[in-house]
């Protein structure tokens, strides 16, 4: 494809990649991405995407070197670069918290007082601990944090926990949140009225496919006794639709329900005698 094109930077090897790469896969973008690629443009979409270290993201957004990019939201806090932070991407979650060994008799934050805490984000937790009045000593390191303090290079840590499972094996226990984090798509100060466009586009695309991660189309057929009270279960987009089955005592319901509602409505639903109850996931959400 000729003409301007977005660049967007993706992590190439990392816990974010699978899930960049399968979002602009479900946008309708056809791209190549295979092993030891720097640059992939895509054939049906005018956009290039490039494969770098998540930490570098953000400030090849800045100059400009790309357009946009996925990056989570503990790196753009810590590297600080000025870029705008335009969506949510709901992958990539974690917290960026701070952890003391298992024997720390930890009552408050000011038990970090002029304590040694390693960690991979200095900049986050200097600010954190500024303003919480904290005095600690903070030691930059390059890489597993959870180590740290039972080499005694450190009394404590602040580093990215997901299941907490990498705290517990190395007898650390997590005392305080410093940040909540998961994937964003980030943008450029400045963008020309073509890039813009296609990045209108774009987003337009990706919050089609979050929300439609995030509800389910539900099928099921309903005793006509129960019908007003199975439809008022199900808001759907605009309201339920509603097909007479063959026999005239039940109809059929069509809904879209939201996934954190799930198990709550289904159970809801049985209780009306609704049966044969189909649950089907959505590729695009239209809204
Ligand atoms: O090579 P490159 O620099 O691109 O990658 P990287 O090694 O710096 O980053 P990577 O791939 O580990 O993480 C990329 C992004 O994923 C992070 O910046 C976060 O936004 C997000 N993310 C989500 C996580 C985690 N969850 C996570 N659990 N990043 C790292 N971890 C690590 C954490 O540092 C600790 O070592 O996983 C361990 C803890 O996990 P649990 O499940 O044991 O608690
Ligand atoms: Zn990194």
């Amino acid at each position: 494809m000729r003409g301007t094109k977005l660049k967007i930077a993706v992590q190439k090897s990392g816990r974010l990649s699978d899930d960049s790469t399968n979002l602009l896969k479900r946008c309708g973008v056809k791209f190549n991405n295979g092993l030891g690629k720097l640059k992939s443009e895509a054939e049906n979409f005018p956009i290039e995407i490039y494969f770098l270290r998540d930490d570098d993201i953000p400030q090849y957004v800045a100059d400009g070197v790309a357009d946009i990019g996925i990056v989570g939201e503990n790196v753009l806090a810590e590297t600080r670069q000025n870029v705008d932070s335009i969506e949510k991407l709901g992958f990539g979650k974690c917290r960026l918290s701070l952890a003391v060994p298992k024997n720390f008799q930890y009552q408050s934050i000011k038990d970090f007082e002029g304590k040694r805490v390693a960690t991979t984000y200095p900049q986050i937790v200097r600010e954190f601990f500024a303003a919480n009045n904290i005095a600690a000593d903070i030691h930059t390191i390059s890489g597993s944090a959870e180590i740290a303090p039972s080499i005694g290079l450190a009394d404590a840590i602040c580093d990215l926990v997901s299941s907490g499972s990498t705290l517990f094996t190395n007898g650390l226990r997590e005392v305080e949140t410093v940040m909540l984090s998961e994937a964003v798509l980030i943008v450029r100060k400045t963008l020309s009225p073509e890039l813009q466009t296609i990045l209108d586009k774009l987003l337009f695309r990706i919050k089609s496919v979050k929300a439609a991660a995030q509800n389910k189309y539900i099928l099921l057929n309903a005793p006509n006794e129960n019908l007003a009270e199975i439809i008022a279960l199900l808001p759907g987009m605009r309201s339920p639709s509603v097909l007479p089955l063959a026999d005239s005592d039940w109809s059929s319901v069509h809904s879209v329900i939201n996934e954190n509602d799930f198990w709550t409505v289904v159970e809801s639903l049985k209780s009306k005698g609704a049966e044969g109850i189909l649950v089907l996931a959505i590729d695009q959400m239209i809204q």
